[in-house]
């Protein structure tokens, strides 16, 4: 098996120029090439991506340029034909998936041809990573551009492993629902092993919104789709942190670069803003703050003086002229209105500058404001911090940055309030030294830990183990061998069987109420409940009344209604609440929840049990009736928010119960009274059963009725298979009992 990573970004990282009659490429100097460099020369990676447009007229230089970088520096270039560049580019990634992710639906375009063009050059970005990829290959796609790429690849190269990293932001469901592709644009994510994201607020709306939009549950750090685990996971960015401390400890042209800064604006301090000229950023409105700022507080004029760097960006999409247009004029009201003949308020720079000069501004500023309206990470801040080093100066971050989750030392600005951020500046100015220090201590340690290197190793690292877990979870179930699971049985003294009802003794039917046990099935369970040495434990959803008519008569059965709620000990005629003294004041909030809905959707009921409410959607239209249960499960998620209560959604069903009343509750509970077993079977079919099967040990017999996915060790196909496993050990007898019989 191989083991290289193959990393896809949008971009190569490098330029083509052509320098006289031969074509030339330069390397760039981002923070992912550095993050990245180290772990792809230990794995001998390839860099997949578009090299940028290629010049009309004599390509013939250039492809062979590109072909030499893919032999000597292993980039490989993924060929973009002009006509869909721009619809992909500027058109479906930034001028439907950008503002979508960030947040800003009015601004989001929509439009089938951009759609069909992003659809084609993730293809071609997906075909160029499956003519290279071998076995094994980890492959590590970056970003909102590509987001299509991981089911491509999935569905063409199960072989590999693929990861997933946003940079930007992913927004709250309301928001990205919107997007006429959701659906597809969610599917392409979840081919991937592993999808990570900046911070947990990113993650979390990620998850609300698969449950939303798909109907699609999911834990904290995994969801499991079409039979495969889909890791999650928080994983934010850094920067590569010796690189920006050297430049300004080693680096005699930074040097004197600070020292120029520090002396033309000796006498007044400086107030740093850094950005792509892009409308997440938040410029205008930290012009605006900042106007506020020297309009309120007129002592601080010719003291304190702001230099905004801003790296044109997507200039051929309208949004980013009209912002260019803006924060020019603004900016040159500003110093129009408040400079004078000494004193600017404003410094513009509406251009990239090199990373000498940065690290030099950094570190010579007083104040750094990043004032993002919303942001994925934001380096920008961290870098300032790396560049500041023993200077402290005070970082104004917006609480709306990715950056803002890890950097809490930092004073948290609001950028829409103009006048909290003026205040917020004042503070920064006026700060003394020992609290900066502190403060650019702590930001600084952090920085250096959470660094760029560690931040893409972590990743690969992760990618590895959940693609592990994959293969695992997905791995073949077989059925039991009756004859070893006979034996086990026969072999046992003391044997436990939990067996749930509905879907596994009997078929699942349209009405709750025909799904009656045939006679057969009442006497194998009662044989088997009948045998010395033996527990049968009936474990079901169903209220205590239909347990109670069915097996009630049986001796030494344990009755667990209610998935759990409601429990009846061998020998007697009543039914306990697991947690005595829990209150169902709870149903009057909640039902009429479930009768409005029921009122929408002709066939559906609510069922009223003691601990619990369920909405049935069986006979519903089943198109309408998911959608109508994704809209019920989400309006419930929120309404008992922080409550005890949980939200299920079964096969057909959305109840409403304690969380504490589960499955896993009753095997507890029940191996929690008497000797441990030495033989323990739990049969179920659907995801309430699992909780039953994660709580039992690993020797134990557990068996999922039924396809899908499941952590029972064996399955069988359905009921009668079911069934025919338990009659095998109710015909079961050890010798012990032979004797006696
Ligand atoms: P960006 O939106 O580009 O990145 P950011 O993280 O602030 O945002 O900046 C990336 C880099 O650009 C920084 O290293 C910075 O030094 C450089 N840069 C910015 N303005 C510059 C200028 N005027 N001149 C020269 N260099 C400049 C996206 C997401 C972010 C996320 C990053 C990384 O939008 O939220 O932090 O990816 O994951």
């Amino acid at each position: 098996m191989s083991d290289r990573l193959l990393v896809v970004s949008n971009r190569l990282p490098l330029t083509t120029r052509r320098a006289g009659t031969e074509w030339r490429a330069d390397l760039s100097s981002g923070g992912l090439v550095a993050a990245l460099t180290p772990v792809m020369e230990r794995a001998r990676g390839l860099w997949i991506g578009w090299p940028g447009d290629a010049p009309s007229g004599d390509t013939e230089g250039r492809d062979a340029l590109l072909r030499s970088w893919e032999q000597e520096h292993r980039f490989v270039s993924v060929d973009l034909p002009a006509k869909i560049t721009r619809a992909f580019y500027e058109g479906y990634s930034n001028n439907t998936i950008w503002p979508l992710l960030h947040g800003f639906p009015t601004l989001v375009s929509f439009d089938r041809e951009t759609w069909h063009a992003y659809l084609d050059a993730n293809e071609r970005f997906a075909a160029a990573v499956i003519e290279r990829a071998k076995p094994g290959d980890l492959v590590w796609i970056h970003d909102y551009q590509l987001m299509l790429v991981p089911s491509l690849l999935r569905a063409a190269r199960p072989d590999i492993r693929i990861g997933f990293f946003l940079h930007v932001p992913f927004p709250p469901a309301e928001v990205f629902r919107i997007l006429p592709q959701r659906d597809e644009v969610l599917h392409g994510l979840l081919g991937a092993d592993l999808i990570g994201f900046q911070t947990h607020e990113h993650l979390g709306a990620f998850r609300r919104t698969l449950l939303q939009v798909l109907g699609t549950e999911s834990r904290m750090d995994r969801v499991e789709v079409d039979g495969r685990i889909v890791a999650l996971e928080a994983h934010p960015i850094g920067i590569v942190t010796d690189e920006w401390e050297q430049l300004v400890t080693t680096d005699k042209g930074v040097a004197r670069r600070i020292a120029d800064l520090r002396d033309r604006h000796a006498g007044r301090q400086l107030v740093l803003a850094v950005d792509r000229l892009d409308y997440t950023k938040g410029i205008p409105e930290r012009l605006r703050a900042f106007r506020h700022f020297l309009l309120t507080r007129p002592e601080w004029r010719g003291r304190v003086t702001m230099i905004q760097v801003a790296v044109p960006s997507r200039e051929r999409i309208p949004r980013y002229v009209e912002l260019r247009r803006e924060v020019s004029e603004l900016v040159g009201e500003l110093n129009g209105e408040l400079g004078t003949a000494t004193w600017n308020p404003v410094i513009y720079l509406r251009r990239s500058v090199s990373r000498s000069e940065l690290a030099a501004l950094y570190a010579a500023a007083d104040v750094a404001w990043v004032a993002s309206l919303r942001d994925g990470m934001n380096l920008v801040a961290k870098e300032f911090v790396a560049c500041q080093r023993d200077r402290a100066g005070v970082l104004l971050l917006s609480e709306f940055a990715g950056a803002a989750g890890e950097m809490g030392e930092a004073l948290r600005i609001n950028p829409y309030d103009e006048q909290g951020s003026a205040d917020a500046l004042e503070r920064a100015l006026k700060m003394p030294e020992d609290e900066r220090r502190e403060r650019q201590d702590a930001l600084l340690a952090r920085v250096r830990r959470s660094n760029a290197i560690s931040w893409a190793e972590g990743f690969v690292a992760q990618l590895r183990t959940a693609a592990d877990d994959r293969d695992l979870a997905s791995g073949p179930v077989g059925e039991p061998k009756l004859v070893a699971l006979r034996r086990a049985y026969r072999s046992a003294k003391r044997r436990v069987c939990y067996l749930d009802y509905d879907g596994t003794l009997v078929p699942l039917a349209s009405r709750p109420a025909d799904a009656v046990p045939s006679q057969a099935v009442g006497e194998i369970v009662g044989s088997l409940a009948r045998k010395r040495g033996t527990t049968v434990v009936i474990v079901s959803g169903r209220p205590a009344v239909d347990l109670e008519r069915w097996f009630g008569h049986l001796p030494s059965v344990w009755l667990a209604a209610e998935h759990g709620a409601l429990l009846r000990e061998p020998g007697s005629t009543d039914f306990q609440s697991l947690r005595p003294g829990a209150g169902t004041e709870w149903k009057d909030h909640v039902r009429p929840v479930l009768e409005h809905f029921a009122a929408r959707a002709p066939g559906s009921t609510v069922e009223e049990k003691d601990y619990a409410l369920a909405w049935h959607y069986r006979l519903v239209e089943p198109e309408f009736g998911t959608w109508l249960s994704n809209e019920l499960g989400v309006t419930l998620d929120q309404q008992l928010a922080g409550t005890e209560l949980a939200v299920l959604r079964g096969s057909k069903v959305i109840e409403i119960r304690y969380a504490w009343a589960n499955k896993g509750e009753v095997v507890s509970h029940v191996r929690s009274i008497g000797a441990t077993p030495d033989f323990e079977l739990a049969i179920g079919d659907d995801r309430t059963d699992e909780d039953m099967f994660d709580r039992l040990p690993p020797e134990a017999w557990t068996v999922h009725v039924g396809g899908g996915q499941t952590r029972a060790r064996y399955a069988v196909p359905g009921p009668p298979a079911a069934i025919a496993l338990i009659a095998a050990l109710a015909g079961a007898s050890s010798a012990a009992e032979r004797a006696a019989d």
